[in-house]
């Protein structure tokens, strides 16, 4: 059951798109206490017993139970996920309280939300905000399980990557000419590492004019994209939110010209920095804009290109000329002050220029006529600059799909796109963060995401990388990225690459697998990963598990994120097949195990998981790219006598209902 609650006047983020009615205006909230505070805000606290689990928040910050911590949904562009860090890149504010009552509640507010979840007093959660105009919406089911998958009615379905997107893609930031490019596939080649896709950074780009393509690097890029596709290639180049001020760069020029920028409180155009220099901002929250900018996609598609990622959409800023005025003065008064050391106090302010709330409050979007502030609607822009290009390839090629995946994120753009977990570092702990922040961002609908595997920032290790990659086995979005100026993790960078090729073929072994059940999970809102405790909710250890997760209804996987270690306890909840991909050529072996905890060995070549009682999923042979698997030829593991769905389509067309 679904009540939707209406305060004030709400912004209308167009995330939940079944029809229905509202309470009455004095209806009280099935639990807790709802206060409107003067200074315009809300203050909702709710009592948490002792045994309740809080799941959801999306691609927050630590683990799948957000208990005993705060969270803000604030969509941030914060290179370094440490524990202490309340908001990342996405905002996403479902929850579901699971104990003797389930119940869930998602909080429609385009601004900062603030999520304390036992942090304050570890009996209550409170959620506030500065502004009481939004909706809330609880719901109350039988199960956990059944309230996210209510949720997942009310947002619609999430977006549908085409086939080619689950294949294993190698990024880098720092790839710059088509040699650069050339040589990362001739060595997956050669080392015959499956690969399907390359990502391309922003160094492709003249001068980082989005839509623009180095003319000197790239004379001809569509000969370049066609001589890629012909290696069973696709590029997928990056697409920033700001858009350089340049005359001439007609880009630039019909965005002025026709208001489409985001503005400043005067009606002028609303300037910062980002990597192409000073730039605008495109109105992304107004429909007209949004349309003209989805549109220039459409240069790079005819250019052959079929997939893309967003960035820099929270959006990120490096400073305006505020901030950067606003900093000078300040050190001219700490030198005046007779201060002689300002270092100190200024590194905070300094460090303050980027991402500050001060430009977020004075950059303006054009809404029905009105300038509403960025800070209040802050959320929505990846969100809607990942559906403004949605929304063009709809336009552009109606039958097809498109590689998308965003950065910064709300609820409601899983209907366009996938998102990846943003700047991650080569540390072992954001193995298990990322297995965490899968589960999550499930129940809020994106099921395409995936985080970089090996490790944005910081030098990753060989053990790190394949560690990484065996969990990256599991997720839709399949990716070795790494940071400009770290160690290079590409696969064939370590000794022994073909242990490289073991792991990443186990993911090809997986596919047809892969694919079914997202497919599924899309097609029907279910989902993809979920907790162990959706799956044995009577079942006091799994409820408690944070390092293991399910995929589907038939696997349970458990990932080694220790370093130096030979294997892990993996706790099954029931007796389950393990299966185990083992050396370069992906070996298959099948052993069952008995309910309980198990150690299970892992070795650095190999990749581990389970298979429910009463069940079997289907494996192929490894291939070198998506295109090459033989779907016709599938053995299955697992239960031999079980039944399996096998969802199958062309991988292309949006011929899937
Ligand atoms: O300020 O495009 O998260 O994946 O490699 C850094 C360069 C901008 C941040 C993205 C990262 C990407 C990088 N970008």
């Amino acid at each position: 059951m679904v009540k939707k609650y209406i305060y004030g006047i709400p912004f209308e983020t167009d995330a939940v798109v079944e029809q229905m009615k509202q309470e009455p205006e004095d209806a009280k909230l099935s639990v807790g206490k709802m206060e409107l505070l003067e200074n315009g805000g809300f203050s909702y606290t709710i009592p948490l017993e002792a045994a309740d689990i809080i799941y959801g928040l999306g691609e927050s910050n630590r683990g799948i139970n957000k208990r005993g911590y705060v969270y803000e949904s604030f969509c941030t562009d914060d290179p370094v996920h440490t524990e202490e860090k309340t908001s990342l890149y996405g905002a996403h504010n479902f929850i579901v309280i699971s104990g003797s009552k389930q119940i869930g509640f998602f909080f429609d507010h385009p601004g900062r939300v603030r999520f304390d979840i036992g942090y304050t007093r570890q009996d209550q959660m409170v959620i506030s905000a500065k502004e009481a105009n939004f909706v809330l919406y609880e719901i109350m089911e039988e199960s956990a399980y059944d309230v996210v998958r209510r949720f997942r009615k009310m947002i619609g379905q999430s977006y549908i990557a085409p086939k080619f997107a689950f294949g294993f893609g190698q990024s880098r930031w720092g790839y710059k000419t088509a040699d650069d490019f050339r040589r990362v596939v001739q060595k997956y080649r050669e080392n015959q590492i499956p690969l399907d896709l390359l990502y391309v950074d922003i160094d492709y780009m003249d001068r980082f004019m989005d839509f623009t393509v180095n003319p000197e690097e790239f004379p001809d890029f569509p000969a370049f994209v066609k001589e890629m596709q012909e290696q069973g290639v696709h590029l997928a180049p990056i697409i920033d939110a700001g858009v350089k001020i340049e005359p001439g760069y007609d880009v630039y020029e019909e965005g002025v010209e026709n208001g489409y920028f985001c503005k400043n409180e005067d009606g002028t155009d609303f300037e910062a920095t980002v990597w192409p220099g000073w730039t605008h901002f495109p109105d992304v929250l107004n429909p007209e804009a949004r349309k003209w900018f989805g549109d220039k996609y459409e240069r790079l598609i005819s250019q052959g290109i079929d997939a893309f990622w967003n960035d820099m959409n929270e959006p990120a800023i490096f400073y305006s000329r505020r901030g950067l005025d606003a900093l000078t003065r300040k050190a001219h008064a700490f030198h005046e002050n007779g201060d002689e050391i300002v270092t100190w106090p200024l590194k905070d302010e300094v460090l303050g220029v980027a991402n500050s709330l001060e430009d977020y409050k004075n950059m303006y979007h054009l809404i029905d006529g009105k300038l509403v502030s960025h800070e209040r609607v802050h959320n929505l822009f990846g969100y809607n600059m990942t559906r403004a290009a949605s929304e063009a390839f709809e336009r552009i090629a109606p039958d097809r799909r498109f590689l998308m995946f965003s950065r910064a994120s709300y609820i409601g753009m899983h209907r366009y796109g996938g998102v990846w977990t943003g700047d991650n570092h080569s540390w072992w702990s954001h193995i298990l963060l990322s297995l965490k922040q899968m589960v999550n961002l499930n129940m809020c609908g994106f099921l395409y995401c995936g985080s970089d595997l090996g490790g944005f920032g910081a030098n990753a290790t060989r053990d790190l990388v394949l560690r990484f990659l065996a969990l990256g086995v599991f997720s839709p979005l399949m990716r070795n990225h790494a940071c400009m100026g770290t160690r290079e993790q590409e696969c064939y960078q370590f000794e022994h690459p073909e242990d490289f090729r073991g792991v990443i073929g186990a993911r090809y072994r997986l596919l047809p697998y892969i694919y079914s059940e997202y497919m599924k999970a899309v097609l029907r809102s279910e989902l993809y990963f979920k907790p162990l405790g959706f799956v044995y909710p009577a079942d006091e250890i799994a409820l408690q598990i944070e390092d293991q997760a399910m995929i589907a209804d038939e696997v349970m996987i458990a990932p080694v994120y220790t370093q130096n270690a030979i294997g892990r306890p993996v706790y099954l909840p029931e007796p389950m097949t393990m299966v185990r991909f083992s050396g370069p050529d992906c070996e298959l072996s099948e052993e069952k195990l008995a309910a309980g905890w198990q150690f299970v060995k892992v070795a650095l070549n190999e990749v581990v998981f389970f298979v429910r009682s009463g069940r079997k999923i289907p494996i192929a042979e490894v291939a070198m790219t998506v295109d090459q698997i033989d779907e016709t030829n599938l053995q299955y593991v697992g239960d031999q006598d079980a039944e399996y769905e096998l969802y199958q389509d062309d991988g292309v067309t949006r011929d899937f209902l």
